[in-house]
């Protein structure tokens, strides 16, 4: 048996609370999709086989430019954290596995494995950082690392990754996230053409260092920290990067960093059509990188991206298993219930998307209806799937209400009585 963070008989009392209404709410559900020839119990099974990376960072309150305000028992370390990282998959039995970043969460690789063993966790794509430097580090990055115009720093920051790459290796991890914060803030201050050419021929070094079976993630941003240009700025640089590489690099999509209105399903559609999507960043966004929670802003994108995946699962895409990663920061909640609604919230897109009548969609498509087209994906997403959710995450042991459990479990006021209050007033993003 794991080391739970939440007592069993905890999540049983809250869950015997809820289970009657649950079993009314599931049953008259199944009814209504049994109308339409949809089995509610093979949706149910689809949605509990769906797992979502909590990143190691997103259990820490974030913060912006301006300040971060800390909030009560935050993680002093990585074990701290991953502790944490359970609690969300104990409640909700929909994130089995972390996302590290290092160096932050840089520590000895048996005693990160012993503690995911304990804990029943394993460990998702690796990040690397060389968007910050260390106090010990020979070269800064305040100019650029992989794409830098001085060779020994892009070297530095070459090996950073390959550092990455034996630490997940160690651990379990099989696939290394690569974002930079390369590019420039003025007109004229780089070479676009000279920059990416760098940017490349580094990025090709570390594919060297891949093992066989691991995936090498680059991930676009349209701008931030450089604002003026980014060396990876959009999906179609990123893409010019996972041809050049070759067949183990891959496009990773974060849903908040394309400018506003960009049609992100579409984006995902292609990457699907010519093989190169490597997964997502979920996260939301009103007006840039906000790193807001999933489907806090605009559920129904988030659906449409997932209509998307759900579109190449039934057309049974060849070598299709996108790499599925929360990547938000939390500066006004508790990021564990934050990151537990986000799981939640992604999982019903999958549950929604799961749902649409893709025999009829096609058959709309092709005699040009578009009403009755667009009404099919709406159907679906407007059908109420919690009694799914919640099901899926009951019969895999997990909460039938996970953050009304996890409050009632007491859970912050005891790791706040351990872990030493954290002062705010720096500033500085997660
Ligand atoms: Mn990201």
């Amino acid at each position: 048996m794991t080391n739970q963070q939440i007592a069993a008989d905890v999540i049983a009392a809250e869950n015997e609370k809820r289970a009657a209404a649950l079993k009314s709410d599931y049953s008259a559900l199944g009814e209504k999709l049994a109308r339409t020839g949809t089995d509610i119990d093979a949706v149910t099974s689809k949605v509990a086989e769906f797992f979502v990376a909590v990143p190691s960072w997103g259990v820490g309150t974030g913060g912006t430019r301006f300040a971060r305000f800390p909030g009560l028992g935050e993680p002093r370390h990585i074990f701290d954290k991953l502790e944490d990282c359970s609690v969300i998959n104990e409640l909700t039995r929909a994130t089995p596995t972390v996302s590290l970043h290092i160096p932050w969460d840089k520590a000895d690789p048996k005693e990160l494995k012993a503690k995911g063993d304990a804990l029943g966790l394993g460990f998702d794509a690796m990040n690397s950082n060389t968007f910050s430097d260390t106090p010990d580090q020979a070269h800064s990055y305040k100019y650029g690392s992989l794409s830098h115009v001085d060779a020994a720093t892009r070297a530095q920051a070459v090996e950073h990754n390959i550092e990455c790459i034996e630490l997940g290796n160690a651990i379990g991890s099989k696939a290394l996230t690569v974002w930079i914060g390369d590019g420039s803030n003025f007109p004229g201050q780089s070479n676009f053409t000279r920059q990416f050419e760098r940017y490349l021929a580094s990025m090709a070094d570390i594919y060297k260092a891949l093992p066989d079976d691991w995936r090498l993630f680059s991930e676009h941003k349209m701008y931030e920290p450089a604002f003026y240009s980014t060396v990876v700025q959009d999906w179609g640089t990123n893409f010019l990067i996972a041809q050049t590489l070759g067949d183990k690099a891959f496009c990773l999509v974060d849903l908040g960093h394309h400018a506003p209105n960009t049609n992100i399903e579409m984006i995902v559609a292609r990457l699907i059509q010519f093989g190169k999507l490597g997964g997502f960043h979920f996260n939301d966004s009103k007006y840039g990188d906000d790193d807001l929670d999933a489907g806090s802003v605009e559920p129904y994108r988030l659906f449409l991206v997932f209509n998307e995946l759900v579109d190449a699962e039934h057309r049974g895409v060849k070598g299709f298993h996108p790499a599925h990663m929360i990547d938000q920061s939390h500066n006004v909640t508790d990021p564990i219930e934050s990151l537990i609604s986000s799981a939640n919230e992604i999982r019903r897109a999958y549950a929604q998307a799961l749902l649409v009548d893709r025999t009829a969609l096609e058959g709309f498509q092709n005699d040009n209806d578009a009403l009755m087209a667009t009404e099919t994906l709406k159907r679906a997403y407007r059908t109420d799937v919690e009694a799914i959710l919640a099901e899926a995450r009951r019969r895999a042991g997990g909460a039938i209400d996970p953050v009304a459990t996890y409050r009632a479990s007491g859970y912050r006021a005891r790791v706040a009585s351990e872990r030493p209050a954290v002062k705010g007033g720096s500033g500085g993003i997660v």
